[in-house]
């Protein structure tokens, strides 16, 4: 079988015209800064980049070393490289224009550098999110309302999982694709053409934990779900949690289920757990691309209009059925 490896995919991308130059470039480089996140993700205890930095993020989170690691690669490898504008990370409060002795391009960045981090220091699958976003023409010197577009203005989005193996999903709009990092040869290898999510599933995803805090729609969706064949749904379901998006959402494109984070009494004042702009946005875009659905229960989360770069929403993403069901009782009310 003939090795594709993602330059290859990315210049038969750009020859069939679904890209250009700059935005192959651009995968280009967020693909190396995945491999280098891989390699420190990888060693573990052993390179000593385990635990807590000791810091706050804009959230209020605790950082993890590696968190700060991820960032600070994601950063460094894309601010030279003359593809973007600004960059914006769930780490940093501010968005970080493109300093001014490096030269500047047409594209906003966003990420969440290391997705999942409470699963860092027990061995468990973590990710990274990105989202890219056309800086609007005009613009100078980027600044965050450039950021305030709806997920349906992203030119490219993907993820990266850190689990047995790495791999690297993306969509510039035509099918999503995955790849699988060969750590010997240093390269990302198209290991997933076209990934599609099954319209109907057996599976779903979601803190469990959290039931008592959960709106009456997602209560009714889920009881009608754990009542299983005796139920008015009529077979079982199974449930699974890692509690890294990229990993739960990772398994959604391998075989289809739902996952949902939504909104709860606990989350109303913050709008929900998961950010807009480089968590929902993204995982989104790729959801749609691969025949699935995304909401928040209420709206599709590609047509929000964001006001803040670290905008909270309420997440329902997977089989388009089920997404479908959930959002029909949220609408029904
Ligand atoms: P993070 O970006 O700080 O890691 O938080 C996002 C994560 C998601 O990956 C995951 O779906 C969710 O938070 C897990 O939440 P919980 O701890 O409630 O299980
Ligand atoms: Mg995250």
């Amino acid at each position: 079988m003939r090795r594709v490896t993602l330059t290859q995919f990315l210049i038969e991308q750009q020859r069939k015209g679904l890209m250009g130059a700059d935005l192959r470039l651009l995968m280009e480089v967020v693909a190396r800064a995945v491999k280098a996140i891989a390699v420190n993700v990888s060693k573990g205890a052993l390179a000593g980049v385990l635990g807590e930095a000791g810091s706050d993020n804009v959230q209020g989170e605790a950082q993890k070393k590696l968190d700060v690691i991820a960032n600070d690669i994601l950063i460094q490898a894309n601010e030279w490289g003359g593809h973007l504008a600004a960059m914006a990370s769930e780490e940093v409060e501010e968005i970080r224009p493109i300093p001014s002795d490096y030269p500047k391009g047409g594209f906003l960045l966003l990420f969440d550098p290391l997705d999942g981090s409470s699963n860092i220091d027990v061995n468990i699958s973590v990710g990274t999110i990105f989202s890219v976003l056309r800086c609007p023409e005009g613009s100078a010197a980027a600044t965050e309302a450039d950021f305030m577009q709806p997920g349906t203005a992203q030119v490219a989005a993907g993820y990266s999982v850190y689990g047995p193996s790495t791999q690297l999903v993306l969509t510039v709009g035509d099918g999503v694709h995955g790849f699988t990092l060969d750590r010997e040869m240093g390269s990302f290898i198209y290991t997933h053409p076209f990934m599609t999510i099954p319209e109907d599933t057996k599976e779903y995803a979601i803190n469990a934990s959290n039931q008592r805090f959960w709106e009456p729609p997602v209560q009714r969706y889920v009881a009608e779900l754990q009542a299983g064949k005796e139920g008015p749904r009529e077979r079982d379901f199974n449930m699974r949690w890692v509690a890294s998006m990229v990993a739960d959402v990772h398994r959604i494109l391998t075989r289809g289920g739902i996952f949902m984070y939504p909104l709860d009494s606990k989350m109303k004042d913050k709008g929900g757990k998961l950010r807009l702009m480089y968590e929902a946005n993204p995982m989104a875009m790729i959801v749609e691309a691969a025949g699935g659905a995304a909401t928040t229960g209420r709206e599709r989360i590609l047509d929000i209009q964001p006001n803040q770069l670290h905008q909270r929403v309420p997440v329902v993403l997977g089989s388009k059925n089920e997404v479908e069901r959930v959002t029909r009782y949220h609408l029904e009310g």
